[in-house]
């Protein structure tokens, strides 16, 4: 089979990666060929450079070194690489919703005068659960108030978050038994990073407590804060219609692409690519418009805000260039290629930077300030507009492939599609559970990792779980795979869904996959597993609800945070690929196992998507015959 056949399993990639190997253009998966064979011990996580006294490896077969110059055994080493894996996935989310609470508090101060207050709701709800009161209070005294208990939520040196006590009270009990609760957002980070330091944690079994109470903090904490924050003053999501996939692109239009994860400056661009003036200029230069998009997270945020077309998902971030047909790539933070600019420099495509905390070499960066986003946004589609006469025609080459969507599913969104708008109830969710019509909730998230073929794991497992009568919940890069497949839509239930799903989505007409939002909306799973849990008849925890998480094609340290907190919220949650633990046994026994019977949730590593989801669905089945319910259809068909 071609080589671009067998990367991708979405037919506007293999477009795009067939271009490039006939103009011998190097990418993600080129580069990855090129690292053969990987390093071994990196893979099984037994490589330390703590100190100058390492770097050392630990012999996985046994004959030589068992231990590192200090001293250090394997278990330590590889739960101490595990930890720091945590803590720049917690701190990469927690930094997001810094910034989130950062724009709040000057939308307070009166400082930030193109942002407001958009959702009401949210605001007095959130300002309720921080004790803050709400009388008397215009909504922006109300926004500084609750920016800044946010903001000091971070630094916060004792006690506990607040968010996490939106978990069930059985969950709260586990974690405050075990002494996990976060007390800071910023200070369990920084104790992962001190217990990581040469000498200091060497008990493999306290270090991943630890890991533990550091990915509570992005889950419940600093990732939920950038959620619930961004609702407030962007707008909480609602079902969407819109369009995913490179073929958005428009020949005839200047094309900006926004990527990363953070939405803030992003909103204001897709203001500005409306802007009567510039849209003017860009006729001028012999476009028909400007047509902004997203890739993969700052993508998903304005989706499900406002339904703006999503090109793709990680790995396909340089396939948009390969186009021909970007102007500008608008990058703010995280999952952004260094490999970009590179690529970007032999198109016309202008790669500007806009974070403090990522810059490249010699490339535009525009940087961005809240004060005067909505300037600094005109600015950046200004030089769109400018690029567009640079464009090659010739080399102009967009796939077709576009597929219908629907997302802005939220926990909140839920509860009123299914309970009604005047009785917003997870009570017939909770029900067609009970029934068995639905067999149980999965949650599948992360992103694409060219080791798996681009999309397929995601797609395959998705597939597997709602033929079986699974409602998948989505976010970040999965949720775009999926959607390019065709399972965000209502009619989906009719080709995909088992009967029991189908009738349900049917009747309420939902999708039988909902997308979720991005990489920080997976608080919005917490929250919707909160919820069912609140609304009864399914046991009094998370980990009794008949639920599984996975991530089948994941890769970043975001997607190791992400899944330690399903699991310490007590999901069982597979892995596509192993995480780097496999050198110790120890340590893969603890997380796969034993921590099972500690908080409830434990980690499978399972590369094959069917057999993958077959792990969840026999979870949830192990689930719903301990709170003795009924067997679904297809529980007795396969039975
Ligand atoms: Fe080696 Fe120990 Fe230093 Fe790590 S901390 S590099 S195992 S001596
Ligand atoms: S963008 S973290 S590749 S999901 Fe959130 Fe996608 Fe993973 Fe980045």
């Amino acid at each position: 089979m071609a080589k671009y056949l067998q990367r991708s399993i979405d037919k506007a990639s293999q477009q795009m990666l067939k271009q490039a190997e006939k103009d011998s253009v190097q990418l993600a998966w080129d580069r990855l060929e090129a690292m053969q064979p990987q390093c071994g011990f990196g893979e099984l996580g037994i490589c330390c450079r703590n100190c100058s006294m390492g770097p050392c490896r630990i012999d996985p077969f046994g004959e030589g070194p068992q231990a590192g110059v200090c001293g250090a055994n394997a278990d330590t080493i590889v739960a101490r690489n595990l930890l720091g894996h945590i803590a720049v996935g917690a701190a990469a989310h927690s930094d997001h919703g810094r910034d989130v609470a950062h724009t709040l508090a000057l939308v307070g101060s009166g400082e930030a005068h193109d942002y407001g207050i958009a959702d009401r709701v949210k605001l007095i709800e959130t300002a309720g659960i921080y004790g803050i009161p709400v009388e008397g209070k215009t909504d922006i005294q109300l926004a500084k108030e609750v920016a800044e208990k946010a903001l000091a939520e971070f630094g916060q040196q004792h006690g506990e978050l607040k968010f996490p006590s939106r978990a069930p009270k059985k969950r709260l009990d586990v974690w405050r038994k075990l002494g996990i609760v976060p007390r800071g957002i910023d200070r369990e980070i920084v104790e992962s990073l001190h217990r990581i330091h040469m000498g200091v944690d060497n008990d493999y079994k306290n270090i991943i407590l630890h890991g533990l109470r550091c990915s509570l903090g992005d889950g419940w904490g600093g990732s939920m804060i950038a959620t619930d924050l961004q609702d407030i003053m962007l707008g909480s999501p609602a079902p969407i219609r819109s369009k995913v996939n490179l073929g958005v692109l428009k020949e005839d239009h200047v094309n900006v692409v926004v990527h990363g994860h953070e939405p803030t400056l992003s909103e204001m661009a897709l203001k500005a690519a409306s802007d009567p003036e510039l849209i003017k200029l860009a006729q001028a230069q012999g476009a028909e418009g400007i047509n902004l998009v997203g890739m993969c997270c700052t993508a998903n945020e304005i989706l499900m805000r406002h339904g703006i077309h999503t090109a793709g998902n990680f790995l396909q971030q340089e396939l948009a260039i390969m186009t021909g047909s970007v102007e500008l790539m608008m990058v703010d933070v995280q999952c952004i290629m260094p490999a970009l600019t590179g690529l970007a420099s032999s198109f016309h495509t202008e790669i500007v930077t806009t974070s403090p905390k990522l810059k490249f070499p010699g490339v535009t960066h525009i940087e961005f300030k809240e004060e005067r986003a909505f300037e600094i946004a005109k600015s950046i589609i200004k030089r769109a507009v400018g690029n567009y006469k640079k464009r090659d025609k010739s080399r102009v080459n967009i796939p077709k492939e576009t597929m219908d969507l629907v997302a802005g599913f939220t926990a909140e969104q839920i509860k009123t599609i299914l309970g009604g708008r005047f009785r917003a109830t997870y009570r017939p969710l909770n029900d067609a559970i009970i029934s068995g019509r639905i067999r149980g909730i999965g949650g599948v998230v992360g992103c694409n990792n060219p080791k798996i073929k681009h999309d397929w794991a995601h797609i395959e497992m998705v597939k597997e779980l709602i033929k079986n009568d699974v409602i998948v919940l989505q976010t970040g890069c999965s949720a775009i795979a999926c959607a390019k497949a065709g399972l965000m839509t209502p009619e989906a239930a009719l080709e995909f869904a088992g009967p029991g799903l189908r009738e349900v989505c049917e009747t309420v007409g939902i999708p039988p996959v909902l997308h979720v939002g991005s990489c920080v909306d997976n608080s919005r799973i917490l929250i919707a597993a909160a919820e069912v849990v609140k609304e009864g008849g399914l046991g009094e925890d998370i980990s009794d609800l008949p639920a599984a998480g996975a991530a089948p094609e994941w890769m970043s340290q975001k997607a190791i945070s992400i899944g330690m907190y399903f699991v310490a919220s007590g999901v069982f949650t597979v892995f596509g690929g192993a995480q780097p633990v496999l050198g110790s046994k120890n340590v893969t026994d603890y997380i796969c196992g034993e921590l099972e019977d500690i908080v409830g949730g434990r980690f499978a590593f399972e590369e094959d998507p069917i057999k993958a989801a077959h792990l969840m669905i026999e979870h949830i089945d192990k689930k719903r015959a301990a709170l003795k319910l009924k067997k679904t259809i297809t529980q007795i068909s396969t039975d």
